[in-house]
C-alpha cells in the first residue's frame, strides 16, 4: 500500500478536481501498471496496450481544450497526471509527456485547425501513437544546427535526413518533425507512417527506459503534402516551446519516482531488522530518510509555486529549466540512498529502486541535459550565453 509522503501538507493547495484526477491516475497506476511494469522493463518491451488506458483516463492532453478531445484542465492537473504516471515508471510518464506536450501541444499552438480537427482527438484517446522528432545523431545539445531539411517541390515537400533517440517512433502513427526549409528556417511537418521513404527503426540495448520504445526517424526522400506544416511557427523557439511543456512535466514526474523509492525504503527500513533491531533504528539510515523526505518536500514546493506561474502564464522557460534540474537530480540521488537502504534486496526487481534510477539515467539527460539546465540558468542570472 503506498502512503505518498506530503510533510508540509502541500494536498490542501489542490482543488477538488485535481485530486479526482490524482485518485483516478494513482488508482490506474496501481492497477495496470505496477503489476506488469517490472516484467516489461525485463523484457525490454513497451507495455503498447496501455495506451489505449491512458487515453480513457485522460492521460493524454489534459490541458487540450474538450473540443479537440483534451480534458480543459490546467497545469497543475496536467503535473499531478505525471507524477502519478512517474510512480510507475518514466516509461509511462514518457508515453504521456511525448504524447501530451510534444505532439498534441504543437498540434495545438502551431496548427490550423484542420490539422487540429484531424489529429488531436485521435491523439487524446490514444487510437494514435505520436512522437517529436529534433534530436539527431549528430547534434543533441544544439538542435539549431540540425540538418534534416525539406525541398518545396510545388505540389509537396521532399524531406531528407534522420533523428535519433525518439521516444515511440517505432510505434508512432505520426511524428512532429522539425527540418529546416530552403532559406535554413526551422519548421515543424507532420509525417505519418506508411509514407514512402520514412522509417523508424528501433533503438535495442537499453540500459535505460527500457519499457519505453525509443527509436530512429528516417526521411529518404519523403513526399509530405504541404498541409502536413504547421503554419503558425518559424524558428528554433517552436520546438523549443513544446519542450518548456514537457520539461515542466518532468519536473513535477521525478516527484513521483522519489517518493515511490522513499516510500518503499521507508517501509523496509521500519520492517527489516539487523543487530536485533529495526535498521530504521540506525542514525544512517534514519539520516538518508530524513534528507530524502526534505528534498521531496523542497521539490513539491517548488513544482506547486511553478504550476501556478504556468497557470498564470508566467513561468518562464529558465524556471522551468531549474525544476527540471533540481526534481531530476533530486530523483535520482533519492533512488541510489533508498536502494542502499535495501542493501541487496535493492538491486533485484521485487522492489523498483533500480528500475527507477535506470530510468532516470535517461531523464537527466533528455529534454536537455544536466549541464545545458544549469546553463540556462546561468544565461538567465548573467545575461552571458556559455553555450559557445
Ligand atoms: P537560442 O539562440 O538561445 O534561441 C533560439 C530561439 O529560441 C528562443 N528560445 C526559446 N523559446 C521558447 N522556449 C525556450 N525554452 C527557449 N529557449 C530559447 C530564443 O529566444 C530564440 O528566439 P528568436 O525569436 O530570437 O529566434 O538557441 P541556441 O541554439 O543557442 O540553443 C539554446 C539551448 C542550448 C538552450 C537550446 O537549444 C536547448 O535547450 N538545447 C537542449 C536540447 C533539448 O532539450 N532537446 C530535447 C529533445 S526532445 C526530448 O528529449 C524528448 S524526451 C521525451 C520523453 O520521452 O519524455
Ligand atoms: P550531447 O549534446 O552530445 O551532449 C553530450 C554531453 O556534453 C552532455 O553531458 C552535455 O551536457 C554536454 N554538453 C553539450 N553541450 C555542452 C555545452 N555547450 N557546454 C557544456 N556541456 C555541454 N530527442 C527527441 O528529439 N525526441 C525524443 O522523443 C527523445 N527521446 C529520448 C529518449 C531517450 C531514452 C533518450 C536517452 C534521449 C531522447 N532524446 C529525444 C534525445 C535527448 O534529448 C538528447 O539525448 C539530449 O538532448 C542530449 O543530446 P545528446 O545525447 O546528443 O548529447
Amino acid at each position: 500500500m503506498y502512503t505518498p509522503p506530503d510533510y508540509y501538507l502541500t494536498d490542501e493547495l489542490l482543488s477538488d478536481e485535481h485530486k479526482i484526477v490524482r485518485t483516478a491516475v494513482r488508482d490506474w497506476v496501481n492497477r495496470s501498471v505496477k503489476p506488469i511494469i517490472e516484467k516489461a522493463a525485463q523484457e525490454h518491451i513497451f507495455p503498447i496496450h496501455l495506451i489505449r488506458e491512458m487515453g480513457e483516463i485522460g492521460a493524454f492532453g489534459p490541458y487540450i481544450p474538450e473540443k479537440y478531445g483534451g480534458a480543459g484542465m490546467d497545469h497543475i492537473a496536467y503535473g499531478i497526471i505525471m507524477t502519478e504516471l512517474e510512480r510507475g515508471d518514466s516509461a509511462i510518464r514518457s508515453a504521456g509527456s511525448v504524447q501530451s506536450s510534444l505532439v498534441m501541444y504543437p498540434i495545438f499552438t502551431f496548427g490550423s485547425e484542420e490539422q487540429r480537427m484531424k489529429y488531436l482527438p485521435g491523439l487524446a484517446t490514444g487510437e494514435y501513437i505520436g512522437a517529436f522528432g529534433l534530436t539527431e545523431p549528430n547534434h543533441g545539445s544544439d538542435p539549431g544546427s540540425m540538418l534534416t531539411n525539406y525541398e518545396d517541390k510545388g505540389d509537396h515537400f521532399l524531406l531528407n535526413g534522420s533523428k535519433m533517440w525518439i521516444t515511440n517512433a517505432p510505434i508512432a502513427d505520426i511524428a512532429v518533425v522539425w527540418a529546416k526549409d530552403e532559406e535554413g528556417i526551422i519548421r515543424g511537418l507532420i509525417v505519418e507512417k506508411g509514407m514512402e521513404g520514412f522509417s523508424a527503426p528501433e533503438t535495442k540495448g537499453k540500459w535505460s527506459l527500457r519499457a519505453s520504445s525509443t527509436g530512429e526517424l528516417v526521411f529518404d526522400n519523403v513526399k509530405v503534402s504541404k498541409e502536413n506544416l504547421l503554419p503558425n511557427v518559424k524558428g528554433l523557439k517552436g520546438p523549443l516551446m513544446c519542450l518548456n511543456s514537457a520539461r515542466y512535466g518532468i519536473a513535477w514526474g521525478a516527484i513521483g519516482a522519489a517518493m515511490d523509492c522513499y516510500d518503499a525504503a521507508l517501509k523496509y527500513a521500519l520492517e527489516r531488522k539487523q543487530f536485533g533491531k529495526p535498521i530504521a533504528s540506525f542514525q544512517l539510515q534514519q539520516k538518508k530518510l530524513a534528507e530524502m523526505l526534505t528534498e521531496i518536500t523542497k521539490a513539491q514546493l517548488l513544482i506547486w509555486r511553478l504550476g501556478v506561474l504556468r497557470n498564470e502564464n508566467r513561468a518562464t522557460p529558465a524556471q522551468i529549466s531549474m525544476a527540471k534540474r533540481n526534481n531530476v537530480e533530486m530523483a535520482l540521488k533519492i533512488a541510489r540512498d533508498s536502494r542502499q537502504i535495501l542493501g541487496a534486496m535493492g538491486i533485484t526487481g521485487d522492489f523498483p529502486m533500480m528500475r527507477h534510477m535506470m530510468n532516470l539515467e535517461s531523464v537527466i539527460t533528455y529534454e536537455g541535459t544536466h549541464d545545458i539546465h544549469l546553463l540556462i540558468t546561468g544565461m538567465d542570472v548573467t545575461g552571458i550565453p556559455a553555450f559557445e
